[in-house]
């Protein structure tokens, strides 16, 4: 009853499919160390495929300009290109209105937009934001400053052994005071997936708002921010095989209207003087200055791209790699797997007996194999495992079951090292 089913979706898709994506990727033919490169650190930053590659080269190339601010050729095919841009991210995460997708410089700046354009209109002394034990440091630091600022308090999620949030807890922790949740998608040190769409209806029926830092998940699952009713979602390009600097912040039209201008300059607004400026409308009020054009409309190359693989096809294939390397480590004596949630993105994060994480990772690296060592921008969920550091190998679509094996070899290797 499968016959039409795309290769991608038998798991694991046939490896000549795969290597036929892999073809798209120049950087996977590197050899390092005299081995062929195995990339296994996606979740820090994914490689860039030929076609957006090509976007970049033909943008620079012929259709260059600043946008939105000349009547000339080349500014109004820019302005076209980079609006198109747009309602590409627009699409790929459906969005309600094009104008609801604000292109900020990644994940960090997209809730340092929030923190600064929602919260420090909305929350006050006494008030509270609940975060999570898992967040990226992105997604605490901002409400700490704002915290510090307004005299309000963070109150935080808890988690179980295996990394996955204590949803009672969380619904333990609203009161009158709460005003804002800031919760992440798929944690990017132990890959858990947070049931965010139930958290979001929760708080929604308490009359709080919800920032969901989808950094992790964009990349690797169908992301529909209608469905989820997230207020805000915020995600970087250089994860999802696109460039750096450049990001989303998706905003209900709503509270985009509602919020104060993060940064202020050109394009930002609507008029000036002296005595008084006026704001742009959205998305212009969040767009100051000359935008990361280039890397927008190769941001909106990245997310055709991935469309035409299917979003689905792409987390049944590193669902498939992530089955397996779990089985291979778990099967290594002295070796732990830390971060074990029933519903889990390809991030496997690992601890050696006896080894330091950064020997690790030299050791592998070493063997031509990337993974990232060290705290993952989680110093407070490390904390809560009692580990200063773990190793992590996060897989994308284009891994394949030979680098899962060359992993476990250089593992086994590490081992011998340090026996
Ligand atoms: N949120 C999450 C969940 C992340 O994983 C990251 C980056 C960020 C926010 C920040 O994204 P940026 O693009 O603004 O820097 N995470 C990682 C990582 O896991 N290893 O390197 C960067």
């Amino acid at each position: 009853m499968n016959a039409v089913q795309t290769p991608l979706k038998s798991r694991p898709a046939p490896a000549f499919y795969i290597e036929r994506l892999r073809a798209d990727f120049p950087i996977l033919k590197l050899e390092v160390n005299g081995k062929p490169l195995v990339y296994l650190d996606n979740a820090a930053s994914s490689q860039m495929p030929q076609p957006v590659i090509d976007r970049l080269v033909r943008y620079q190339t012929t259709q260059h300009s600043n946008i939105h601010r000349a009547l000339h050729y080349l500014s109004e095919v820019a302005t076209l290109e980079f609006e198109e841009a747009r309602r590409k991210l627009q699409r790929f995460i459906n969005a309600r209105e094009e104008r609801e997708v604000i292109f900020t410089s990644g994940t960090t700046d997209a809730i340092n937009l929030v923190m600064h354009g929602y919260g420090r209109k909305f929350i006050g002394a006494g008030d509270e934001i609940i975060l999570t034990t898992l967040e990226h440091h992105a997604n605490i630091v901002p409400w700490q400053m704002l915290a510090e600022e307004k005299g309000a308090k963070i109150r935080v999620v808890p988690i179980n052994d295996a990394g996955e949030l204590l949803i009672d807890e969380y619904e333990k922790l609203f009161n009158e005071r709460t005003k804002f949740v800031g919760v992440m998608h798929v944690s990017n040190a132990l890959g858990t997936i947070n049931p965010v769409k139930q958290m979001i209806a929760f708080a929604h029926a308490r009359g709080v708002p919800v920032l969901v830092d989808g950094a992790q998940a964009v990349p690797h699952m169908k992301i529909d921010v209608q469905d989820l009713d997230c207020d805000f979602y915020a995600f970087s390009g250089h994860k999802m095989c696109g460039p750096t600097g450049i990001g989303v912040l998706y905003g209900k039209a709503a509270q985009l209207e509602n919020m104060q201008p993060f940064k202020g300059g050109g394009d930002m607004i609507a008029t000036v003087t002296f005595e008084k400026t006026t704001y742009n409308t959205i998305p212009n009020k969040f767009e100051a200055g000359t935008p990361p054009i280039a890397a927008a409309i190769g941001l909106g190359a990245a997310a055709d791209y991935l469309s035409a693989i299917g979003m689905d096809n792409i987390a049944a294939q590193e669902l498939a790699l992530l089955d397996y390397a779990t089985e291979q480590i778990n099967s290594l004596p002295g070796v732990r797997i830390i971060g074990t949630a029933r519903h889990k993105a390809a991030v496997l994060s690992f601890v050696i007996d006896g080894v330091h994480p950064h020997d690790i990772g030299s050791l592998l690296s070493q063997e031509g194999i990337a993974v990232r060592t060290g705290h993952h921008c989680a110093q407070p969920l490390m904390r809560r495992f009692k580990v200063s550091a773990t190793s992590r190998a996060s897989f994308a679509f284009y891994n394949t079951m030979a680098e899962v094996d060359a992993l476990i070899a250089g593992i086994r290797n590490v081992q011998k090292v340090f026996a």
